[in-house]
């Protein structure tokens, strides 16, 4: 994690992203002097700042991850500084946001597996989300067991992370099918946009193909949707260059009719979610959600199935817990 915090106006933003060290090497050399003396009322012409400053790095990568830290500081302290929670800044259109339960790594043991999902299941989650895409038989295995956990009543997502060919994922959305799945993600290479487009035609009846959490830019996510790749597409705030960039891809989704879910990081998602109207649930990714409570208070925390943000705090509503980050830093 790459914490960012910004200062104006007597007040403090908190921004983060999950990023490698080079991400904060090139915020602390670089984008902290570009965005010093801007506006606090601005974010966004911080942000064209940052946009224009780094563009011969290479904007996809380390690059949009250190705007996006920024970004995301800079849009929590205007927040803070006018006393509102972030999803009122934005406009709120909904309290809470539906949330899914994710991990079931493939690494886990069968026992592991069931666990966790029937778990989840029991805590109230609508929908949880497993990895597929090491072993074709035993994923198909693996999501029995999964459906036989959470029981009929909730949604069971799959995420092959690009790991199938496209013949393959196209037999694996058939065997999946009696298991009840609706959420097909990266059943082929993200890049692959002809091959998303291509299971999501052939797909069976009900089952949703969703990618997208490798975008960093507006134009990638313009492209995906462009493509017709997928029938969700999932942002990350950390990666697609914060808050200010999240605002943009919304539109694109908002502008086709497209749903959209965030992926990973859900402390930082669950204001913006209920602020973007064709936002339909963030993703709780356990790892995520457990580093955040251990560093942030006020992290994201699931109830039945949803994330409130609580409307007494202003920003994204975090504050980083310094003794307990001191215990990790590196520096
Ligand atoms: C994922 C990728 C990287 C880190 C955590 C989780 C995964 C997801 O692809 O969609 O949750
Ligand atoms: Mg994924």
């Amino acid at each position: 994690m790459v914490a960012v915090h910004a200062y104006g106006g007597g007040e403090w933003g908190l921004g983060f992203t999950y990023a490698d060290l080079a991400t904060a090497t090139l915020i602390d050399r670089t984008l902290s002097n570009m965005v010093a003396g801007h506006d606090l009322l601005s974010p966004a012409a911080a942000w064209g700042a940052m946009v224009h400053a780094l563009r011969n790095l290479g904007r996809p990568g380390i690059a949009s991850m250190a705007i996006a830290a920024v970004d995301n500081a800079l849009w929590d302290l205007k927040a803070r500084y006018l006393d509102l929670p972030l999803a009122q800044l934005l406009g709120a259109v909904r309290t809470s946001i539906p949330a899914y339960a994710s991990g079931g790594f493939t690494s886990y043991s069968l026992d592991e597996l069931s666990a966790q999902l029937g778990g989840w299941a029991a805590e109230g989650f609508a929908s949880v989300k497993m990895k597929v895409g090491r072993d074709a038989c035993a994923d198909v295995e693996r999501v029995r067991l999964g459906r036989e956990a959470i029981g009929p009543g909730v949604e069971l997502f799959v995420d092959a992370n690009g790991g199938y060919s496209r013949t393959l994922a196209l037999a694996q959305a058939e065997r999946f099918a009696p298991y009840g799945v609706t959420w097909f993600e990266e059943p082929v290479p993200s890049d692959d946009l002809e091959g998303l487009r291509l299971i999501r035609d052939r797909a069976p009846a009900g089952m949703a193909i969703a990618a997208g959490e490798y975008g960093y830019e507006p134009a990638y996510f313009d492209r995906m949707l462009g493509t017709g790749a997928v029938d969700v597409l999932q942002a990350d705030a950390t990666r697609c260059e914060g808050i200010s960039g999240l605002l943009a891809v919304a539109a694109l989704c908002e502008a086709r009719g497209l749903r959209l879910s965030a992926h990973c990081a859900p402390s930082l998602h669950v204001q913006p979610f209920c602020a973007l109207r064709p936002a339909v649930h963030v993703e709780y990714f356990h790892d995520h959600a457990r580093i955040e409570r251990l560093l942030f208070d006020g992290a994201a925390s699931a109830v039945d199935g949803a994330l409130t943000p609580d409307p007494t705090r202003p920003g994204f509503g975090l504050t980083l817990k310094d003794a307990d980050a001191d215990r990790f830093a590196i520096s």
